[in-house]
């Protein structure tokens, strides 16, 4: 079995690479009404590890069961933003095809790597579906806890899609994000880090180092440049993360090539402030359809 999933579709030639390590998406080719061949709409660092030793540096990394450095009594063994991106998924070898969209699901489910530091049982799967302009990725977790307790056995987590779009980040902006509460994880002290900010601005650039958690978020989103853009509508994910690390974090990452910072920003929406929870038996699913946009706007 190949270590990864293309999918291709027929209709416009777009296309979709997966690996089955961290079910990390490497690759998405999309035309546009405006150009009908196919080009890169993801950012994977040249120096990004492809060796299973750490997550890929790039593409859209599922993060799962914790966002960040792990705040939870259950995940307190686990990895910066949890296992799933480190972990190898199952893929049934099913491509299914229905002309309009082309999909395959990934599934993971307790490794005794993964039990040894996460012991909740649970099922995830993802569900990549390429249409002729846009990719969404579907993830579902499942509690498989058998337990037939009151108070439930809740399974909590946080989970994010953290999308790198290939654009040029000193060109960028993201909208509608003004008025948001956010928070700022580039200051300098915990307690700055965990004070509410509003945003002020009516489109977010990402010209100086930014890693912005803004709550409850619309779930619609454009992602801007001259001549070039990305709209991301969601599905049960109330935040999103606005992340470049500029030159000030960026020259600090061993699997950041040199300049990578200038070829991209983080867009990454998720459930990332506070916990979800989902009782034993029950799934819980959050969804996010990226589309072209054909008429990118210049900016003024
Ligand atoms: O999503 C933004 C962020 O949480 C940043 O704080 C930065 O750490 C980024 O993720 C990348 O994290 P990683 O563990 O992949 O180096």
């Amino acid at each position: 079995m190949s270590d990864h999933i293309v999918l291709r579709h027929s209709k416009s030639n777009a296309s979709v690479q997966i690996l089955l390590y961290g079910a990390t998406i490497v690759s998405w080719k999309s035309p546009s009404l405006r150009d009908p061949e196919p080009s890169e709409r993801l950012f994977v660092s040249a120096t990004a590890f492809h060796d299973g030793s750490k997550p890929v540096r790039g593409g859209i990394p599922v993060v799962f069961p914790c966002f960040g450095a792990p705040t939870h009594a259950e995940h307190i063994k686990l990895p910066q933003h949890g296992f799933a991106r480190s972990s190898t998924w199952s893929w049934n070898g099913v491509i299914a095809d229905e002309g309009d969209r082309v999909s395959a699901t990934l599934t993971l489910e307790p490794t005794p790597a993964i039990a040894a530091l996460y012991r909740r049982p649970f099922h995830l799967s993802l569900l990549v579906s390429l249409g002729e302009y846009d990719l969404s990725t579907e993830l579902h977790v499942k509690n498989t806890s058998p337990s037939t307790e009151y108070p439930p056995d809740y399974l909590e987590f946080q989970a994010l899609f953290h999308n790198y779009f290939l654009a040029p980040s000193n060109d960028v902006l993201v909208t509608p994000l003004q008025n948001l509460s956010y928070y700022d994880k580039t200051e300098s002290t915990e307690e700055a880090r965990a004070t509410a900010k509003i945003e002020t601005r009516a489109g977010v650039d990402v010209r100086r180092f930014t890693d912005s958690v803004y709550e409850d978020a619309p779930q619609s989103y454009e992602v801007t440049w001259p001549g070039g853009g990305i709209a991301i509508k969601t599905s049960n994910l109330k935040d999103v993360v606005v992340w470049n690390p500029q030159a000030e974090a960026g020259s600090k990452m061993a699997d950041m090539e040199k300049g990578g910072w200038e070829k991209f920003v983080c867009c990454e929406p998720g459930h990332v402030r506070g916990f979800e929870k989902v009782a034993p038996g029950l799934t819980w699913s959050g969804k996010q359809v990226l589309s072209v946009i054909h008429n990118a706007r210049r900016h003024q």
